[in-house]
């Protein structure tokens, strides 16, 4: 039968550990006909294309990888955005700010400049503030430039309660909001395994699940895994690579999927022009809606807070 899907193209610009794990994951998941990697170090971007080339016809559907430049962008359905300076050991994601921001602005500018008119999905640090930077220099609707936001942070905390229960992470849903940094919040509030809220879990005491006075544990070891990894391999790549793949397909596939994606308020939870992590609906326009969820007023101060942090650090690279 005739293949009747249309072409799908996406470019990577940044060709570092992260821009390669989320290319690689796209190769691997078939997501795309077509990927064009771009980046300042071009031979870089051109070694990396002909290396996840040579892998073609591993991969589940044929895929033209290539280094190119930003004009490529022009056809595109999605442009990611991973280019940047990453986290040196210790230091954090807040303090990335001002050289990725010029980055970003410089980047976004290309981007547009080529007659691109799809999503932008933005990965470089710090992805709050970045993702409205680049909001704010593309001139596209918010709903259409969408930040990975707390979409690593939501999975991590997904697999410690996994680890912690027993349970497969994929019957656990489970949403860290705000910034995807030191202030994250944790909506324990709206965790459930197999349906079942994780405090009724907790209340009726059932076998091998988590204690009330473990969920702090669990909360500072999801928000300190990047420095965990940091410290031991300098950078992280893969699980930042496969949480890209995951919101691409849903942008692609148009699935409705929610995410926890950086997402633009305007009103919502309280909050107004930002963008942070929160649970959205995402499909071939970027983000459709924020899910509005009933949480605890413990959460909501959690979540304005991290909010206010970053509205500080954006008002110091607004233009
Ligand atoms: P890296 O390995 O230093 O790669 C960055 C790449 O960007 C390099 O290849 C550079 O040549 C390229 N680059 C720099 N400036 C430009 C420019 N102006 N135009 C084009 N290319 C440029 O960094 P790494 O890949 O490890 O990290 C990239 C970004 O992702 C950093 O900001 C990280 O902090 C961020 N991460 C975001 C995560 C998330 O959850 N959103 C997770 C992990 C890292």
């Amino acid at each position: 039968m005739a293949n009747t899907r249309t072409s799908r193209k996406v470019a990577v610009v940044g060709v570092g550990g992260v821009g390669m794990g989320c290319a690689y994951s796209i190769l691997n998941q078939g997501l795309v006909d077509e990927m064009v990697l771009i980046d300042v170090a071009g031979d870089k971007a051109d070694g990396e294309a002909r290396d996840l080339m040579d892998g073609v016809t591993y991969a589940p559907e044929n895929c033209k990888v290539y280094h190119g430049d930003y004009s490529d962008c022009k056809d595109a359905q999605m442009v990611i955005i991973t280019a940047g300076i990453n986290q040196k050991p210790g230091q954090s994601r807040l303090e990335l700010v001002g050289t990725n921001a010029k980055i970003m602005r410089s980047i976004v500018k290309e981007v547009m400049g080529s007659g691109f008119d799809g999503n932008l999905v933005i990965v470089s640090n710090p992805v709050d503030v970045l993702t409205y930077v680049a909001w704010d220099e593309s001139g596209l609707p918010q709903n259409r430039v969408i930040g990975t936001g707390t979409s690593l942070d939501s999975t991590r905390l997904r697999m410690q309660l996994s680890n912690k229960t027993g349970v497969d992470a994929h019957d656990i849903s489970a949403y860290i909001v705000g910034e995807h940094g030191d202030s994250e919040q944790p909506l324990w509030s709206q965790a459930t395994i197999g349906g079942k809220p994780l405090m009724d879990w907790i209340e009726d005491g059932d076998e091998g699940v988590i204690k009330k006075d473990e969920l702090e544990d669990i909360r500072k070891t999801v928000r300190d895994a990047a420095y965990y990894i940091i410290d031991r391999k300098k950078i992280t790549n893969w699980g930042i690579g496969l949480s890209t793949a995951r919101l691409v397909r849903a942008i692609l596939e148009n699935e409705h999927a929610i995410l926890t994606t950086s997402a633009y308020f305007n009103g919502e939870y309280g909050l107004k022009d930002i963008y942070t992590g929160i649970p959205a609906i995402v499909g071939e326009n970027g983000v459709e809606r924020i899910v509005e969820m009933h949480i605890t007023d413990e959460e909501m101060a959690g979540l304005h807070k991290s909010a206010s942090e970053l509205k500080e650090v954006l008002d110091s690279v607004r233009e």
